[in-house]
Formats: structure tokens, C-alpha cells, sequence
């Protein structure tokens, strides 16, 4: 498993996770950019946002990108998907950043 993020999920690095449900897990930024800086990422590997075409997983995602935000922020932040590394992506494992100003 070369996969950075499937690792994290699978709890083989002891990652501190923040929140999770069937579909996907949220876990804090190693290197933020923001007060909160989370990433929400699908259980299921896929390269990027562009090729997550499974209705399921993209419910559960966005389902656990409103609970973390609503748990963790203000109710004001920012989501960001990188897509293709000549746009930042650098693990390529579709996630969702959740970025915000505010602290919990
Ligand atoms: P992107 O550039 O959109 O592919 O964002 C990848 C993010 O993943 C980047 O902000 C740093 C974060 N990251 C990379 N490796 C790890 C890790 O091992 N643990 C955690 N918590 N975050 C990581």
C-alpha cells in the first residue's frame, strides 16, 4: 500500500481521527494552513475529486465535510479540492480541505 492517506485510514499510522462515518474519515493537516485546517477524505481510493463518481461515497463525503465544519469551525471556512499536481495536489487521494480562521 503505497498510498499515504489509505494508510491513514487504515489506522496503520496512528493518526488521530477527528471525525468519521461509512464513507470517509477527517483528520487534522500536518502542515496547516489555517487556525483549522482539516482534510476529509473517501475510505475508497480514488486519484482525485475528478474521478470519485460513486454517489455513495460522494454523500458520505460531503455529509462528513457539513459535520466536521459545523463541529470544528464558526460555520465560516473555505473548501478546497486540488486536483492534478500543476494545481497542488501532492497525495493523490481524492480529499477535501476545510479551512478556517476560526478555532473550535
Ligand atoms: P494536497 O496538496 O491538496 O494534495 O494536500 C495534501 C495535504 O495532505 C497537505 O496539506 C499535507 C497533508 N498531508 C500529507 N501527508 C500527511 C500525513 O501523513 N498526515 C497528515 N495528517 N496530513 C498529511
Amino acid at each position: 500500500m503505497d498510498c499515504i492517506f489509505c494508510k491513514i485510514i487504515s489506522g496503520a499510522l496512528g493518526t488521530e481521527l477527528l471525525a468519521e462515518n461509512e464513507q470517509a474519515v477527517a483528520f487534522a493537516d500536518i502542515n496547516p494552513q489555517a487556525k483549522t485546517h482539516i482534510l476529509v477524505v473517501p475510505r475508497q481510493h480514488t486519484v482525485n475529486i475528478s474521478e470519485l463518481e460513486n454517489d455513495t461515497v460522494l454523500l458520505g463525503l460531503f455529509s462528513l465535510i457539513r459535520e466536521v465544519s459545523a463541529q470544528f469551525t464558526d460555520g465560516q471556512f473555505r473548501l478546497q479540492f486540488n486536483a492534478g499536481e500543476r494545481e497542488g495536489q501532492s497525495v493523490f487521494h481524492t480529499h477535501a480541505h476545510i479551512l478556517s480562521q476560526s478555532g473550535n
